[in-house]
């Protein structure tokens, strides 16, 4: 891609979020009939200091707040008039001093950023609803089905006078955020491609004695450098030797010893959509046997799982038979048992030893993004491994969702916890020769992000895969144009 005129590096385009606005209102319409000269009040994202200070934190706009309007400053709040469809945004108003410090819009320039909007200053908010006069007001009040943590809800004093309504918005707004439209997914992809270039970039600078946050540096300056992407959308996992099995291992500071695997789950971000990809690799570019099989097992899964994907196939199912692919590969190898009936094994949830993490998540203006439970979709499982699903969804398309089997050999997990869970590990697993294998590749993950097409998918992460694609990376050669592999 041509970093120099890329056309995305300060804004997304208005029409985007034109597109996502549309969705909505005829979603909204079409669940909440009585909406006759109401508005929907939003409250954007504010500067977040650190503690007491007056130094900020790096923030992002909110998700939803995102979403609808493409606002990426702070300190906003916004209104809808649902039966014009209008948008009337609210930019802060900052004293001339403050000029001196920060780069402030006037309210022309607002104008002339979001022309679709009627712009006014926050201030004006309470005066502009009073003169309003609305029916009723909506707020988007909700709670992630992740964090279990509350949407950032409009405290205005002055809604005390109004007759407002929290609980309808919420699931039609996450429910719209599920299936992404056709310039969310050019974004998308585009935020993929700059991740899966890092990615390529940091592999081939991976090697024994430097430390983990070296391979951190060289994804983000990557990224920042010739894309000016400036936030990641998830803490950097960088690990090595034993630390590939904590899941989401981020102190990222160890030295690379020779040897062992890398577990590298980074991703960047195209102003707010960003991408989530997992690549694993040896730190010195040369895969042993074991380090190969337990790779190419969960490729295997990987890709096994996005042949059968496509509108239709239940999200469960998918991460049943990763599983079952796992199971059965770990069999092959010897670390499940040769009597074992893999079938028994799924259902007492050996699985789950293997791999305590869900297949993967819809992804978008969220890492982990919204709708994967909401009151039309099935509900979360309570059993070991499929609880940890972000979604149990039917597929549809335009979705986007990650594909991260994974295989990691977690003593604790394997020696106690799962003799607490009920689960009879002697019956089913060779202890010591998973240890053996542990210490060559302690984990390994796969993940890319993968669009839901009409009959099937599209892998939207284009990182090398193959032992051979992988070392020849790390040799140096070519890494931009990979083709494609069979599994
Ligand atoms: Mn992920």
């Amino acid at each position: 891609m041509d970093s120099s005129t890329f056309e995305y590096a300060l804004r997304l385009p208005n029409s985007l979020f034109k597109t996502n606005r549309e969705k909505f209102f005829a979603a909204f319409k079409q669940k909440v009939t009585e909406h006759e000269k109401a508005l929907i009040v939003f409250k954007g994202k504010d500067d977040l200091p650190v503690d007491d200070t007056d130094i900020d934190y790096s923030v992002r706009q909110e998700s939803f707040f995102y979403y609808l309007f493409g606002v990426q400053e702070t300190g906003c709040s916004a209104a809808i008039d649902i039966t014009e469809e209008k948008v009337i945004l609210f930019y802060p108003r900052f004293d001339e001093i403050y000029k001196l410090w920060m780069k402030v819009l006037s309210l022309e320039d607002v104008q002339e950023l979001y022309p679709d909007f009627e712009v006014h200053f926050v201030d004006e908010m309470e005066e502009y609803v009073k003169d309003f006069s609305p029916s009723q007001i909506f707020i988007n009040k909700g709670v992630n089905s992740d964090s279990g943590a509350e949407t950032i809800l409009p405290k205005f004093k002055w809604l005390e006078e109004h007759k407002v309504e929290t609980e309808l918005l919420h699931p039609i707004l996450s429910e719209c955020r599920v299936t992404k439209n056709p310039e969310e997914i050019t974004i998308l992809e585009i935020a993929n491609k700059i991740s899966s270039e890092a990615h390529c970039w940091t592999m081939k600078h991976c090697k024994p004695g430097v430390r983990e946050s070296y391979l951190e540096s060289k994804f983000k300056a990557y990224c920042m450098e010739n894309y000016n992407c400036k936030i990641v959308p998830y803490v950097s996992i960088c690990a090595c030797g034993p630390n590939p099995s904590t899941l989401h291992y981020v102190v990222n500071s160890d030295i690379l010893p020779d040897n062992t695997m890398c577990l590298i789950d980074m991703g960047h971000q195209v102003h707010c959509y960003g991408a989530d990809i997992t690549c694993c690799y040896p730190t010195n570019g040369k895969f042993t046997e074991k380090q190969a099989a337990i790779h190419n097992l969960v490729v295997k899964a990987n890709r096994t799982v996005q042949n059968i994907m496509k509108p239709g196939v239940n999200w469960r199912d998918m991460h049943l038979l990763a599983e079952k692919i796992t199971l059965e590969g770990l069999k092959e190898l010897g670390i499940i048992k040769e009597d074992v009936d893999i079938e028994e094994a799924l259902n007492e949830r050996v699985g789950f030893v293997f791999q305590p993490h869900g297949l993967g998540h819809l992804i978008g203006l969220d890492t982990h993004d919204v709708g994967g439970y909401l009151p039309n979709t099935p509900t979360r499982s309570t059993k070991w491994g499929l609880k940890n699903l972000r979604t149990a969804r039917d597929l549809e398309e335009n979705m986007v969702i990650t594909v991260e089997p994974g295989c990691y050999f977690i003593p604790s997990l394997i020696q106690e916890r799962a003799v607490d869970l009920g689960i009879d590990i002697d019956k089913y697993v060779n202890l010591d020769l998973a240890l053996e294998y542990r210490k060559e590749v302690a984990g390994v993950r796969i993940e890319d992000c993968v669009l839901i097409t009409e009959d099937g998918v599209k892998n939207l992460t284009q990182v090398p895969r193959t032992i051979e694609q992988i070392e020849a990376c790390m040799r140096g050669d070519d890494w931009t144009e990979l083709p494609d592999f069979e599994i």
